[in-house]
């Protein structure tokens, strides 16, 4: 393994990516310095973004509003193209701040900034689709029908393991649909932020469409929460950990505002007997180690048949030896850095704790790079063979360490599968159709994704995507996950000449 990058050799590529999608980062400017996980230490800053509080960016947004939303969403859909473009041109710089600031591998960055592409396009698509239905009036000489309108402002938080795509799986939905956008980014992915609002702007004027459609504030908790108790902001769009849902839910249930909660996975895949084994230790391997197991897809349960779980545990064992950790940058890596020291610390006390309820350490949890960068946090992805889903195994660690627990009927597997309290994603690895069917039926799995033959994470984005129980419910991204973007009218137009009355009530004066 070669030397992690030095804060200046970050700060260089940053400039470079910036310089190339005409961004400006310089002296600081609201922040004080951004930090890379990839080698801990801060490498630059940025200026050019105007600092603005919740108040005046609402007032803003409310004001464009008036004026976007009379604008037919067939010519909506065209800045969204244009801001798609712009992600095509710019797909490198994009990615490269995804890696300098969440710890990315480059083709997973890549893989980022292709889902917001994917996106754009769906929904330009989607501006001439926004559709209503037309139903029966019970009544004579009259029609029934729906219509659908702008929400309003969109308060749109994002965590920083997907610090673009999910601003980007909002934002192109919400501006079709006739809505202001008000980003709050995470905290420690800025210039990732900084540099994809400066490409829709760009993408505004261009098309002339009014300014403040798009806005990003900078800021800590206290702006997320400022957005959240917001009157003037119709919809929050929160993803993150199910703590931060839990604070959000309330408060904006409170003011009878929407929201739409993106929450915390307990992700599973059993894997029956009759699996083809090559396929689940891919999808195995890359839905728990990807990412460096910080997606709210990652996988962290394994639920295996008894028959076949020495050998695929084995197998994973070997595999997970042979995982590249080390300079995101680099090509061949395929595990970068934890976000942070609290991250490391999270997943050592985790598989202390399963230790403790029985589980057996298979594979990994060691730290690696730390005396060439005592701030950065590189860890070989864990395996933990548990007896049992324990107190900690219901828990979500937000890190790459996966437990395995092995199942002998398909019933138990299932009911281990959904005795979490998290309900994202999950999957089966089976040959056996009725298993699968039943895997993806009413009494299957309790998830929002159920998914067969492939793992849990890496989610496209023409589905709908989100989860239940303390996932959220919310449902973003594609499908009809829009209609959560609009506010719907039912309309009852009367053309009979006479006034009959619902239900067949009489009322004659
Ligand atoms: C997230 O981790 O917050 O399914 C989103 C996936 C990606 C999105 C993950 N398309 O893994």
């Amino acid at each position: 393994m070669s030397g992690l990058p030095t804060a200046s050799e970050l700060e260089r590529l940053a400039c470079d990516a910036a310089e190339r999608c005409g961004v400006t980062l310089s002296a600081p400017l609201g922040i004080a310095s951004i930090r890379s996980p990839i080698n801990g230490s801060p490498f630059g800053s940025i200026s050019g973004a105007e600092v603005v509080d919740i108040d005046t960016a609402v007032e803003r947004a409310r004001r464009a509003i008036e004026e976007w939303r009379l604008v037919p969403a067939p010519l909506r859909g065209a800045l969204v193209r244009r801001l798609g473009d712009l992600l095509s041109e710019h797909k490198s710089e994009i990615a490269t701040f995804i890696s300098l600031e969440a710890g990315k591998i480059t083709s997973e960055a890549l893989g980022e900034v292709q889902e917001m592409i994917d996106i754009c396009d769906f929904a330009v698509g989607l501006s001439r689709q926004l559709y209503g239905r037309t139903m029966s009036s019970e009544r004579p000489g009259h029609r029934l029908m729906e219509t659908w309108h702008p929400l309003g402002v969109v308060g749109v938080i994002t965590s920083f393991n997907f610090p673009a795509a999910v601003w980007s799986w909002n934002t192109a939905i919400a501006l079709v649909c006739g809505d202001c956008v008000i980003w709050k980014p995470s905290e420690l992915a800025p210039i990732t932020a900084h540099a994809c609002a400066a490409l829709l702007e760009r993408a505004i004027a261009e098309v002339g469409a009014p300014r403040y459609v798009s806005q990003v504030v900078l800021g800590g908790a206290d702006a997320g929460q400022e957005l959240v108790d917001h009157p003037g902001v119709a919809l929050i769009s929160a993803t993150g950990s199910t703590n931060m849902g839990r604070a959000v839910g309330p408060r904006v249930a409170a003011r009878f505002g929407r929201s739409l909660l993106e929450l915390g996975g307990n992700n599973a895949s059993i894997v029956a007997s009759s699996a083809n084994l090559d396929l689940a230790l891919r999808g195995i391997v890359f839905g728990a180690a990807g990412t460096a197991g910080q997606r709210c897809t990652t996988l962290r349960r394994a639920i295996v048949h008894e028959s076949v779980v020495e050998t695929l545990v084995e197998r994973l064992a070997a595999t997970y030896g042979r995982l590249v950790v080390g300079n995101p940058l680099q090509p061949g890596t395929l595990v970068g850095p934890l976000i942070h020291e609290a991250a490391f610390t999270t997943m050592s006390n985790a598989m202390g704790a399963a230790q403790e309820q029985g589980g057996s350490l298979v594979v990994g949890g060691e730290r690696l790079l730390h005396d060439e960068a005592p701030d950065a946090y590189y860890v070989r992805p864990a395996i933990v063979r548990m007896a049992s889903q324990t107190e900690i195994v219901r828990k979500e660690t937000f890190a790459p360490l996966l437990y395995v627990l092995s199942y002998s009927d398909f019933d138990e597997a299932i009911q281990i599968h959904n005795d979490v309290p998290q309900g994202l994603s999950s999957s089966i690895f089976t040959s056996d159709q009725a298993e699968a069917e039943r895997f993806m039926s009413a009494d299957g799995s309790d998830c929002g994704l159920i998914n067969v033959n492939i793992g849990t994470s890496g989610a496209e984005i023409g589905g709908a995507f989100g989860g239940e129980k303390e996932t959220g419910g919310g449902r973003e991204s594609g499908s009809d996950a829009w209609r959560s973007y609009m506010r719907r009218a039912t309309n009852t137009v009367n053309f009979s000449g006479e006034l009959p009355l619902a239900q067949g009530v009489e009322f004659t004066v």
